[in-house]
């Protein structure tokens, strides 16, 4: 058997870029803690001393279904799992998209647990109903199966995003409605998501911080290899599609400039990257800092990305961890949805650098006043 193998290793001061000594070294292991996933959620669950489990059977079904999604996007090539449903394989059957099967294998796993009242999921319509023959209960999740589809086939990395929710009225065990799916991002209790990249890490809070598991898959378990991760209050990248420059609003593109416009104290010009999948730039976003925008522009002016699956989750993770999600002029946590496939514009990361941005879109910045002086 592995043994300590199927711990992960996590000590206080974690600080894995440290050259230590090797006497240091061997000390510092000896510090510290070996967690998986479940341990995890286990010792969480005990700070909350009225929980009943259910919540922590809840996250273990979600992390099963993560595990096969993470196994399925890794051999995603070797298999017939690419491409669109049009193509028929050898055996005459349709082509399942990867899209479709991940939001099937997170259906096949929350659905009979007992723990979710009703579900809803980006790939699907309308809301996702547990079936009749299972027992419900009082929470309610949304996902995204799979974002940043359009890069699977160049085999970039994608993700899974969810959120859960307590059901409004959690004395019914009839099935959950649209009101319990509508419910502002404030009110998640639970957010998180895998990210399928050179290797597959799950982030997820539950309000306690973000921490961050990477996937052994010679094990098969998430071990917890950055726990209580913040995100620098500020960065020096900005990650958009800066296609939309010339339908974006004057503000923002004035905001775009400064922040390629060289400064005396070295800050800037920041740097551009760009995935084109949310959860992979939020990720960078949350780890080296910076700005991540999907705003809204003249042929999009509510922008691209679902409030529901995609920026509640993402907004929660990121202010968990010391940043900022705003839409542009408020937090989007506060945000009450009217539609489960609403879009929102979105500015997230840095704490100073989202503020900032808020500045731009109020016309209240100094670089708009000299830009202005200048052309007068
Ligand atoms: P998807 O849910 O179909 O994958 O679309 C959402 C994705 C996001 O992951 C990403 O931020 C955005 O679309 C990229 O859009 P664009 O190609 O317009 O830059
Ligand atoms: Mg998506």
């Amino acid at each position: 058997m592995y043994g300590g193998a199927f711990y992960g290793i996590v000590n206080a001061n974690f600080a894995p870029r440290v050259n230590l000594g090797l006497r240091h070294q061997r000390e510092s292991l000896m510090e510290t803690r070996l967690v998986t996933i479940e341990r995890h959620i286990a010792e969480q669950q005990q700070q909350f001393p009225a929980a009943t489990g259910e919540f922590s059977r809840l996250l273990r079904d979600l992390t099963l279904a993560l595990r096969i999604i993470a196994r399925d996007v890794r051999r995603a090539g070797l298999t017939d799992l690419l491409g669109s449903t049009r193509v028929v394989n050898v055996h005459g059957e349709e082509v399942r998209k990867l899209d479709e099967l991940a939001h099937d294998v997170i259906f096949r796993a929350m659905d009979h647990g007992g723990h979710l009242c009703v579900m809803a999921s980006e790939e699907a319509e309308g809301l996702v109903h547990i079936p009749a023959n299972y027992r419900r209960g009082k929470y309610v999740m949304v996902f995204d199966p799979l974002d940043g589809s359009s890069n699977i086939d160049a085999n970039i990395t994608i993700g899974t995003i969810f959120s859960i929710y307590r059901r409004l009225d959690e004395t019914l065990d009839t099935p959950g409605t649209i009101e319990d799916i509508l419910q502002p991002g404030y009110r998640q209790v639970c957010a998180g998501y895998a990210v399928y990249g050179s290797s597959t890490q799950l982030v997820y809070t539950t309000g306690l911080g973000v921490d961050v598991f990477t996937f052994d898959p010679t094990i098969g378990e998430f071990l917890l290899s950055h726990p209580q991760v913040r995100i620098p209050s500020r960065g020096s990248i900005y990650s958009v599609n800066e296609g939309g420059y010339a339908l974006w609003g004057e503000r923002l593109q004035q905001y775009i400039t400064y922040l390629k416009t060289p400064s005396l104290d070295g800050k800037r010009p920041y740097s551009l990257r760009y995935v084109g999948t949310a959860v992979a730039d939020v990720h960078r976003t949350l780890f080296y800092g910076g700005i991540f925008m999907y705003p809204a522009n003249r042929t999009a002016p509510h922008g691209k990305l679902r409030l529901i699956y995609e920026v509640n989750p993402l907004a929660k993770i990121i202010t968990e961890a010391g940043g900022r999600a705003s839409d542009g002029y408020r937090d989007v946590l506060q945000i009450t949805p009217v539609d489960i496939h609403q879009r929102t514009p979105v500015f997230m990361g840095s704490a100073e650098d989202v503020a900032e941005l808020e500045q731009f879109l109020r016309g209240e910045h100094s670089f708009q006043q000299c830009a202005h002086a200048e052309s007068a």
